[in-house]
């Protein structure tokens, strides 16, 4: 009896018996179109775990990965779990300072960044007692690859139970501290295999993927549905909404956060004609507008599935694969198989129909615990080992579940979250700042962004633009709010709590159509 658990290897089964297929097809990037058989991942993937075996590390090592999307880069993500490593993957976008707490807080044995990046990475992974620092470009240069190409291309998959690590993914804390939510192998097979199921992944399925590799959403639920089918995959470096509607006539399948359906519907060639391939479109990182979804129906034929999920829970909720008509608009869909689900009131009690209240969730894709804190785990569970989502929702008649909004103060932008308190922080503390407040409003490509309202110390000239540039500088560009206003004073209840939801209203409107 074969008992490892090892995600790379259930994956591996996955592979078509013949080889020798295209795997991946590049549609964009230095040399488009590449083509990648099967037995070119499994022999990358050798390759690069033999790689990281030969480096001795300690069991349990964390590999950080920031690296341009690639199909290396998705070789260097399975060649992790087929060495048993645990891998680490950091947003693109992501500057010094939030390297250096990522690193300083996870210690990576080994750091992958893009060669341009090298030397200012390489000295904050050094310094925090980092081992090995490789590169990797998106054009296939770089030292692990030239690392890796003098390794065997026979590895066989480190045995790994269930719920040993498999990933740590860093999501924002509301205290603007980030924590690392820590999957297993277990999580993340239990989930792709009873969605493979879920979606009716079939035979000749192909999917469009164009999500960063960063993220649960492009890394784990794009990529794991493709390569457990045995899927080939058309993929995109960079989303560019034509070229990826004049591919649809290739494929079967298409993931995308909301932002990615609004971009394609601004195209003319979005027509039922060019999605007629097309079996299955799904949205999720972000809420739906109905709008969109009505919109997507009559330009393509097709209606979306919406799903719900989230980094320590990979998905949670999905509406039906079949029939097409029980797809709800404004809903996330029913809780996945396996995946408990219950709505809590203030005073701890189950809600009723219709009723909102905190959404809960447990099952054996709910990850272990945020690393290193264990404390910030034990608040995120409830003392019978339910996970609080932070997300607020109610379940309607049928049992159709909608999400109406977020106990956590959050912005999620064309699919990424944004924590108002870290944004506030840098902000607090640039010279002449006294204090801030930073708010979500609507806006009709990323669906909400931030705006930033300040407060000058006394006597200090505060110029927003300057601001806004300097804290480009310091943060992920997509943190960065939209705009930014200098006023008198912040609103504040009677409590001397800052009102946020009043600062929402007032620039409600400032990204109207
Ligand atoms: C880019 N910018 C953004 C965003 N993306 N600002 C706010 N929110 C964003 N998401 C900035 C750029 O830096 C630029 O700033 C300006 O906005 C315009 O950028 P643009 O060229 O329009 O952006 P883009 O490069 O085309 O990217 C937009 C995008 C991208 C394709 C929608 O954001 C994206 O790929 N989002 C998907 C995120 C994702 O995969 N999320 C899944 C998380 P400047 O002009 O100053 O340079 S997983 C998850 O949430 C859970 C588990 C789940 O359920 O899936
Ligand atoms: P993250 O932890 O970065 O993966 O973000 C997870 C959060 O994204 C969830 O807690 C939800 O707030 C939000 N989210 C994911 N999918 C949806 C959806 N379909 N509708 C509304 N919010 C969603």
């Amino acid at each position: 009896m074969n008992d490892n658990q090892n995600l790379f290897a259930a994956l591996r089964a996955g592979f078509p018996a013949n080889l020798d297929q295209v795997a991946i097809e590049t549609a964009d990037g230095p040399g488009a179109p590449l083509r990648y058989t099967w037995r070119d991942l499994e022999r990358g993937t050798a390759m690069i775990a033999n790689l990281l075996t030969g480096l001795l590390l300690p069991a349990g090592s964390r590999i950080a990965v920031q690296t341009e999307k690639s199909v290396e880069a998705l070789m260097l993500y399975l060649a992790v779990l087929r060495a048993g490593y645990v891998y680490l993957p950091l947003n693109t976008a992501y500057q010094a300072a939030e390297i250096e707490y990522f690193i300083g807080n996870a210690e990576p044995a080994v750091v992958v960044c893009a060669p341009k990046n090298f030397a200012w990475i390489s000295r904050i992974a050094f310094q925090a007692g980092t081992a090995h620092v490789f590169t990797l470009g998106d054009d296939r240069c770089g030292s692990l690859l030239e690392r890796a190409a003098h390794c065997s291309e026979r590895h066989t998959p480190a045995v790994r139970r269930a719920d040993d690590l498999a990933a740590i993914l860093y999501t924002s804390g509301t205290t603007g501290r980030s924590k690392g939510a820590m999957l297993s192998h277990g999580n993340m097979l239990s989930n792709a295999v009873m969605l493979k199921d879920y979606w009716a992944w079939q035979p000749g399925d192909v999917l469009i993927h164009a999500l960063p590799i960063f993220h649960v959403h492009g890394l784990f639920v794009a990529s794991h549905g493709a390569l457990l089918n045995g899927s080939k995959m058309i993929w995109f470096g960079r989303f560019d909404p034509q070229a990826v509607i004049r591919r649809l006539a290739e494929a079967t399948v298409f993931m995308g956060v909301p932002t990615l359906y609004v971009r394609m519907l601004a195209e003319p060639t979005l027509t039922p004609a060019a999605c007629a391939h097309m079996r299955l479109f799904i949205s999720g990182s972000a809420p739906l507008l109905t709008e969109t979804f009505h919109a997507w129906r009559e330009r393509s034929g097709h209606t979306i599935l919406e799903r719900y999920g989230m980094s320590e829970t990979v998905m949670l909720t999905s509406n039906p694969y079949r029939p097409e008509s029980a797809r709800h608009a404004g809903t996330v869909g029913f809780p996945l198989p396996g995946v408990g689900l219950r709505i809590r009131d203030e005073h701890d009690r189950d809600c009723g129909v219709d009723e909102i209240g905190g959404i809960q969730v447990r099952g054996p894709n709910v990850f272990a615990g945020y690393w290193r804190m264990p404390e910030k785990t034990q608040e995120e569970f409830t003392a019978d080992g339910w996970f609080k989502t932070g997300d607020v929702g109610k379940r309607d008649a049928e049992g159709y579940v909608s999400i109406v909004g977020r106990s956590k103060d959050l912005i999620i932008s064309g699919g990424y979250n944004v924590y108002p308190a870290e944004v506030e922080g840098y902000l607090n503390d640039m010279p002449g700042v006294a204090e801030s407040a930073v708010v979500g409003v609507p806006h009709p490509d990323f669906g909400e962004v931030g705006v930033a309202v300040v407060v000058a110390r006394p006597g200090a000239p505060l110029d927003g633009a300057a601001l806004l540039a300097t804290l480009k500088q310091k943060i992920a560009n997509f943190k960065v709010p939209k705009h930014l206003f200098v006023v008198d004073e912040l609103p504040r209840n009677t409590m001397g709590k800052v009102q946020k939801n009043l600062l929402r209203q007032q620039h409600q409107h400032l990204h109207s159509r």
